[in-house]
């Protein structure tokens, strides 16, 4: 079979929030929109917080999410590269999406060329070096011994208080004012600042939670690709226009 030419870019799905029900309608939609693209993809970007929480056990998984692991799967066997991007939820993966599923796995940002652009792909947490509180934090739940005792306790309490944390997390998340400082946020500045030093085409992101699409430095663009949440924004590469697009059904 032969595959498409172009790629795609999605991010802060969330799923497993706020509820079961609403978070399997989601993933309905996000396997439509997989079927909508798949015969022009020849690689698909999940940047970020696809899980509200995932904790991966080392010989067990959370339940859930079946329909939309499967079908990247499916795609990833037949060629079309799927790269997974840990977000500050769905941080604690381990090797799963690699061996199980086919996917391509990404702890930190990374930095490709793709046709004859290059691009800044990343979650976008964690981008703003100032924020000590933030980096300490991540810090303390990454690290291999904090992780291994977290894994010691029981699923149903780990996943409980897991849950929990994500839930806080994100409730603080909307609060906080980066949401709408728009040129002062950490995510745009960084971009600001990166670009100067290093020769960037696009800057793609999730995590901000709003869509976005300017100009950052001389002549670099910031695409932030938004929430499925409420919206449901993606971007798309297409070998000589990135656009910022909205799935229609
Ligand atoms: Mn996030």
């Amino acid at each position: 079979m032969t595959i498409g030419n172009n790629h795609y870019f999605i991010a802060d799905i969330h799923l497993g929030t706020p509820t079961r029900e609403s978070s399997l309608e989601r993933e309905k939609k996000i396997l439509r929109w997989l079927q909508s693209i798949e015969s022009n993809a020849k690689a698909v970007y999940l940047l970020g917080d696809i899980f509200d929480y995932w904790f991966e056990y080392r010989y067990v998984v959370p339940k859930g999410y079946v329909r939309l692991l499967g079908y990247l799967a499916q795609m990833a066997d037949k060629g079309i590269e799927i790269h997974f991007f840990n977000g500050n939820h769905d941080l604690w993966t381990k090797d799963y999406f690699e061996k199980e599923l086919g996917f391509i796995t990404h702890t930190t940002p990374i930095i490709k060329q793709i046709d004859n652009k290059i691009f800044y792909l990343a979650h976008g947490d964690g981008l703003d070096r100032a924020d000590k509180k933030y980096i300490f934090v991540k810090h303390v739940f990454t690290s291999p011994f904090n992780r291994f005792l977290y894994s010691l306790l029981h699923p149903y309490l780990a996943t409980m208080i897991g849950k929990n944390l994500s839930k806080t997390s994100r409730k603080q998340h909307c609060k906080s004012d980066y949401m709408d400082r728009k040129e002062k946020e950490p995510i745009y500045m960084f971009c600001q600042n990166y670009s100067k030093t290093h020769n960037i085409d696009f800057f793609i992101m999730g995590h901000r939670h709003i869509a976005t699409d300017m100009f950052v430095g001389s002549h670099s663009r910031y695409i932030n690709v938004g929430q499925w949440i409420t919206e449901n924004h993606y971007a798309e590469w297409n070998g000589t226009e990135l656009q910022l697009k909205t799935f229609e059904e």
